[in-house]
């Protein structure tokens, strides 16, 4: 990591946090989250929180948004859907949009949630850069199955770190379609180790080292609306027993590149990186600004280094 991080003490006051709680597999410490927070530096996060993402490669908070941010999320979801499809969609109708939130107001305002911001400013640096999101519902008839990938593989990935943010609009368990994670796998050697599962995911194989996909030891992100999961985008993951509507958003941060080898994988993997969407750029909100100082630099830069 090139980045630098700020201490991970907790620092605002707290009275001004209330129960929301992480969990992972191994342990149930509660993470006290700030309710008030409007700052975007400050961090909720604990020494503990920090080496759990560092050790495990994901942070999972239950209850992170309130009923009523779930609400007018999933209606704005709907909506952008139902736009993009020219009608309302079907309960099981299967999209994948892309970008999502840019293009919605009340969803722009997870970009730079008072909840959010602060953990990925605590986890990517403070001058984090923004790399679109999604918006997924349904899954391809006959296939509710996504075997064990990781979505920026191999051991050339692990120094640039890229999180991937997940917020599940519908109810998920460990068989019904819960993502599921392989703690660790983001980390030499065992991301190399398990790089076989890359192939057969691509291959469509479902033999991981003798087990069948569901079987493979892992921690299930099992969530209710208002939990959010952060992970890294070279931790290995996977989800089995897609069921019902399923509708996800997804948000993607990145440190700001600094090396050849962050910019070859950024445009490898994420051009879009470099060409926000409109609805992001019109967006006058420091935070949001903050992730698109210098892009323009990052971009001359980027085409140079693949020339
Ligand atoms: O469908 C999901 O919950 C996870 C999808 C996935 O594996 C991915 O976005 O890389």
């Amino acid at each position: 990591m090139q980045s630098t991080r700020t201490n991970g003490q907790t620092t605002v006051n707290q009275a001004r946090y209330q129960g929301s709680h992480r969990t992972g597999p191994f342990s149930d410490i509660r993470a006290l989250v700030p309710v008030l927070c409007t700052g975007t530096s400050r961090s909720a996060m604990t020494e503990t929180d920090i080496a759990h993402f560092d050790t495990f490669g994901f942070l999972f908070y239950r209850q992170l948004l309130s009923p009523e941010e779930v609400a007018a999320i999933q209606q704005a979801a709907e909506f952008v859907w139902t736009e993009e499809l020219g009608q309302a969609p079907a309960l099981d109708e299967e999209m994948h949009t892309a970008p999502f939130v840019e293009r919605n107001e009340t969803l722009m305002t997870l970009v730079d949630h008072p909840l959010i911001h602060p953990i990925l400013a605590e986890l990517l640096g403070e001058d984090f850069l923004w790399s679109g999101s999604e918006g997924n519902r349904g899954f391809l008839k006959g296939t509710p199955i996504h075997h064990w990938h990781a979505d920026r593989p191999g051991a050339h990935e692990l120094d640039y770190r890229r999180i991937k943010i997940m917020i599940y609009l519908d109810p998920t368990t460990k068989d019904t379609g819960a993502i599921r994670v392989i703690p660790g796998s983001h980390r030499m050697p065992f991301h190399e180790d398990i790089r076989p599962f890359q192939e057969n995911h691509l291959e469509g194989i479902d033999d991981f080292f003798g087990m069948r996909g569901p079987d493979v030891p892992c921690y299930a992100a099992e969530s209710q609306p208002g939990d959010v999961l952060f992970f890294n985008q070279s931790l290995f993951h996977g989800v089995y027993g897609k069921t019902g509507p399923r509708r996800y958003i997804a948000l993607k941060y990145i440190e700001r590149p600094t090396q050849k080898e962050h910019f070859v994988s950024l445009k490898r993997w994420s051009e879009y990186a470099f060409h926000p969407h409109e609805g992001f750029r019109r967006c006058d909100r420091p935070a949001v600004r903050a992730m698109l100082d210098g892009l323009e630099d990052l971009r001359v830069r980027a085409d140079r280094v693949v020339a």
